[in-house]
Parts: structure tokens; C-alpha cells; sequence
């Protein structure tokens, strides 16, 4: 499995699935969620809203899977990371799973390359070094096992993430 790190647009990057950092609505807002709704076209809101009128939406931690529309992706998986309260509310956790249950979810539908923004680190507002930590460990831990998924990207939106997740995964020897 592959490893890269990329700065960039995610809503630009034409692998398998894309992640988006949705809320537990699924109703589209601010941030990489608003680019990619944006960018992807109505198809994209229109598959959430079907998945809210089935199951009332995703709770945090937990991942569904869209159309990817208009975009260069085949699928987007909506993923939604925890809202930072100070670190004693169960944060790492949600935040893990939020990253492993897409990482399922890429594999369920047997897809090759997956794209994962700093979920969580923007109006939710988790510390981005605490989180690229997780975001980087649950990665590896999952390149360990047999997967469908060749190619795992981390796209960084800003240069300070970028060189947060630079510096982790070079000293790592990841990349
Ligand atoms: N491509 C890649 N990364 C991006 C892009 C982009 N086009 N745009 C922003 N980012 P955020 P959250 C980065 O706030 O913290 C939404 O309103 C951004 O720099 O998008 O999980 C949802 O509806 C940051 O590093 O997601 C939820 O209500 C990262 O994406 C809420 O925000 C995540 O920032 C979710 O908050």
C-alpha cells in the first residue's frame, strides 16, 4: 500500500473515494464539505438526503458513501470527526473511527485509492498535530492488513498542515 501526502484541493484529486468532513446531518455546511456539495453538484445532497430520511443522518465516528457527482472521484465518503470539547470526551476515539470506518467503507465497496482531508482540524476545531497523530497511526494500522485499498493520499488544505503531516510522516520513513 501507498502512502502519499498532497497540498492541495481535495475536490481536485481523481482517486476511487474522496473523504468528506460532514456533520451528523449530512446537510452540507462550511469548509472541505461546502467544496466538495460545490464542486460535485446537487447529486451529492440529494444521496444524503436519502440517507438522512433512512437512518436520521451519521453519527460521529461513523462513515456512509455517496455519488461523488461531478467530481473527478468515483464516491465520496461522508465521515464525521468529533467537535473538539478539551480532549476528555471521547475525541481520539471518534476521531480514529472516523478514519477506520472509512477506511471500511472504501474496502466494502472494493475501491483501490482513497483521499482523506485533516478531518476534524477546521470548525470543529481538534488540535491539528493531535490529530494528524491519530489520522497517520490509523492509516498505518490498516496498510498493515490485506485490503483492497493500494493507494491512501492525506491532503493538506494549508501549508501549516502540510508541514505538520511532512514532518510525521518523513520522520516515520512513510514517505
Ligand atoms: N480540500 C481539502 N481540505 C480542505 C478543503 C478542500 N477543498 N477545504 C477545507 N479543507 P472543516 P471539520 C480543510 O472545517 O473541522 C463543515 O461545516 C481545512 O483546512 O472542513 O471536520 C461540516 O458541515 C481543515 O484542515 O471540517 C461540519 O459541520 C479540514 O479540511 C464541520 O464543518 C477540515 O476542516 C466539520 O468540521
Amino acid at each position: 500500500m501507498n502512502i502519499q501526502l498532497i497540498k492541495g484541493d481535495i475536490t481536485k484529486i481523481k482517486v476511487d473515494a474522496i473523504v468528506n468532513a460532514a456533520n451528523s446531518r449530512l446537510a452540507g455546511g462550511g469548509g472541505v464539505d461546502g467544496a466538495i456539495h460545490k464542486a460535485g453538484g446537487p447529486s451529492i445532497m440529494k444521496a444524503c438526503d436519502f440517507i438522512r430520511k433512512q437512518t436520521g443522518g451519521c453519527p460521529a465516528g461513523e462513515a456512509v458513501i455517496t455519488t461523488a457527482g461531478k467530481l473527478p472521484a468515483k464516491k465520496v465518503i461522508h465521515t464525521v470527526g468529533p467537535v473538539w470539547r478539551g480532549g476528555n470526551f471521547n475525541e481520539p476515539v471518534l476521531l480514529r473511527n472516523a478514519y477506520e470506518n472509512s477506511l471500511k467503507m472504501a474496502e466494502k465497496h472494493g475501491l483501490e485509492s482513497i483521499a482523506f482531508p485533516n478531518i476534524s482540524t477546521g470548525v470543529y476545531g481538534y488540535p491539528l498535530g493531535a490529530a494528524a497523530d491519530i489520522a497517520i497511526n490509523a492509516v498505518i494500522q490498516h496498510s498493515d492488513q490485506a485490503s483492497s485499498i493500494k493507494l491512501i493520499i492525506f491532503v493538506c488544505f494549508d501549508t501549516l498542515s502540510f508541514d505538520i503531516y511532512n514532518k510525521k510522516l518523513t520522520s516515520m520513513g512513510v514517505i
